[in-house]
């Protein structure tokens, strides 16, 4: 009798795979031909976004005994750990946001460091975090700083800032110091790699529970024909990027050589502009588009902590980031074709 050895199979974990980002990530990894993609999320996972993947859960992130199995059956080779409650929704449910944001990170930490000593190799983790992580003093210096690298004003104001801010740490933490007492010299250690997101807007999904939302929720009422009445003031400013660099981004930190790498967090971004220039932008495509300004003042505080513009020379330097879409082209090649199709077809 011939006894089987027990293999898994090697897979790609996505957590808040039915999100905007994890929907943009999902297509693209099957379009690459990507063959272990393994979805998890809280909410059903789309038809359409299921069918790209060797199998789909759903459940919460924070529910071990369901990453247990996940564990027992398959072979985590890398983790993009999406699952997260943006600012807006984390400051109306702040304990649970760190639940959400930090426990269940933590938790996923645990797997990738315990995955990587099965193995004898590092699991690779990419986590987006964001430009919530900064807490800009004043409008004065928001206005006059320049773009802001990614070791300056680091006082977050918000849960969502500060968990991400947190868990880039401990991702760090784990990739270079844990067990650093260690007498044995070969402690197990993750590869953990982050991206600080600007805003993002997708054609596809409508964001939610976010304070950069009203980028994307301006473009999105135009294009159904509703009004719009934008939460922050006309001169807000912001970075921003369109959905399919976001995704290309993190995909393209995934596969670079580690010996390019010199931190693991990155600022990106493709373009700023304010709250005024981005109507502008839906008004030029979409001429009956009503958008008026009604700033909510706790929400536009949230905005005005954020920096107006980022550096991101060290993510274009070590690995080559560099975005395909301007303001123009994104609105012109992918958002506003995009989205006239979809709300033409429903
Ligand atoms: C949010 O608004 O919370 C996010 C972000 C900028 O991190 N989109």
């Amino acid at each position: 009798m011939t006894i089987k050895a027990t293999t898994r199979h090697e897979v790609a974990l996505i957590t808040g795979a039915n999100g905007e980002l994890g929907q943009g990530l999902i297509r693209e990894m099957s379009r690459n031909g990507h063959d272990g993609i393994l979805a998890l999320d809280l909410n059903p996972i789309d038809e359409d976004i299921s069918s790209r993947c060797l199998e789909t859960f759903q459940g919460d992130i924070l529910d071990q005994t369901l990453i247990a199995r996940i564990t027992s059956r398959f072979d985590v080779r890398e983790i993009y750990h999406l699952a997260a409650l943006l600012s807006t929704r984390a400051e109306f449910t702040p304990e649970t946001a760190h639940k959400v944001n930090v426990d269940g990170t933590y938790g996923l930490l645990k797997l990738a460091i315990d995955s990587s000593s099965w193995r004898g190799d590092r699991v690779r983790f990419l986590f987006p975090s964001s430009i919530a992580v900064y807490g800009m003093p004043d409008a004065e210096t928001k206005s006059t700083w320049g773009p802001i690298k990614e070791h300056e004003w680091t006082s977050p104001t918000t849960m969502y800032g500060c968990n991400k801010l947190y868990c880039e740490n401990l991702g760090r933490y784990y990739s270079r110091y844990y067990r650093q007492l260690a007498a044995s010299e070969d402690s197990p250690s993750i590869d953990f790699r982050s991206i600080r997101f600007p805003g993002l807007i997708s054609a596809d999904t409508v964001p939610s529970g976010g304070t950069s939302d009203y980028g994307p929720e301006m473009l999105h009422a135009a294009a159904s024909g509703e009004p719009y009445p934008c939460f922050v003031r006309e001169d807000t400013t912001i970075p921003f990027m369109a959905m399919p660099d976001a995704v290309h981004a993190l995909l393209r930190l995934a596969k670079a050589d580690a010996s390019q790498l010199t931190r693991t967090v990155y600022n990106i971004t493709s373009f700023s502009l304010t709250a005024a220039e981005f109507r502008d932008q839906v008004v030029k495509h979409f001429p009956d588009a009503d958008i008026t300004f009604a700033p909510d003042q706790n929400r536009q505080r949230i905005v005005d902590s954020w920096p107006a513009t980022v550096d991101d020379s060290a993510a274009r330097a070590e690995w080559g980031f560099a975005p395909d879409y301007d303001l123009d082209k994104a609105f012109s090649e992918y958002l506003v074709p995009r989205i006239r199709d979809r709300y033409q077809s429903s």
